[in-house]
């Protein structure tokens, strides 16, 4: 048996023509199921649809074999005890941080709300600037419009949700695609399964 862990959403989306490249498809049309345990035309292979965030800790604890998963989730993520053998390059996009367009320079500590805290965190240690972090859990583009943050760190494809808030890309902090993720266990005990599987998707991934 082989399991899949993946979101609803673009790397769903993304993922099903690769997988169905590697002849796996779910048996039942997602988008108009609710099931979040899907079967697929191959017998041992299972897809679970979980939320982002949770897919590392599934395929850490071993509840799913193989997770994919965007970069940005897994650098936040705490634990690191999960393979990343492939870059599948989807749902590619840049974590950043912003500011207002018009922003004057802050006098004291900067405060960067966020939902990424534990990457922000890292980025402005490195610097060696002292920062305030506001964890948010979304719309962090609201944040500097209310006065709550002068800054935010957030993922920015094609700039019009910064843009349609007077916000605009001051710092580049990271390259943002999809990886595939694997259970440290199931890489020793389904070893001969993954390896292939892996391997036909980089094949795809590179040949098309
Ligand atoms: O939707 P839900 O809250 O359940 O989960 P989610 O938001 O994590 O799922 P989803 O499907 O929205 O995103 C899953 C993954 O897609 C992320 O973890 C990233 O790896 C990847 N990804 C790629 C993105 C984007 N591009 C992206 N643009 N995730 C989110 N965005 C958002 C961004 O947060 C901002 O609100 O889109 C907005 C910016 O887009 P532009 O085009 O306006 O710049
Ligand atoms: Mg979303």
């Amino acid at each position: 048996m082989l399991t899949i862990a993946l979101s609803k959403g673009r790397i769903f989306d993304e993922a099903m023509p690769l997988l169905a490249k590697v002849d796996i498809r779910p048996v039942t049309d997602p988008q108009r199921s609710r099931k979040l345990i899907l079967p697929t035309n191959q017998e041992d292979v299972t897809l679970v649809i979980i939320r982002a965030n949770d897919v590392p800790t599934y395929v850490e604890y071993g509840a799913a074999d193989i997770g994919i998963a965007g970069k940005d989730v897994l650098m936040e993520y705490a634990g690191d005890s999960v393979y990343e053998p492939l870059d599948l390059g989807l749902a590619r996009c840049k974590l950043m941080l912003a500011g207002p367009r018009d922003a004057t320079n802050v006098v004291g500590r900067l405060r960067v709300a966020t939902k990424y805290v534990n990457t922000t965190r890292r980025y402005f240690a490195a610097k060696g600037t002292q920062v305030e972090i506001i964890r948010l859990y979304g719309s962090m583009e609201l944040a500097p419009l209310l006065g709550l943050a002068d800054r935010i760190v957030d993922l920015v494809d094609t700039g019009n949700t910064l843009k349609a808030n007077g916000l605009i890309p001051l710092e580049h902090i990271a390259d943002i695609s999809s990886w595939v993720i694997v259970n440290k266990a199931s890489m020793k005990m389904k070893h001969v399964r993954i390896k292939a599987f892996v391997q036909q998707l980089a094949q795809i991934v590179e040949h098309g």
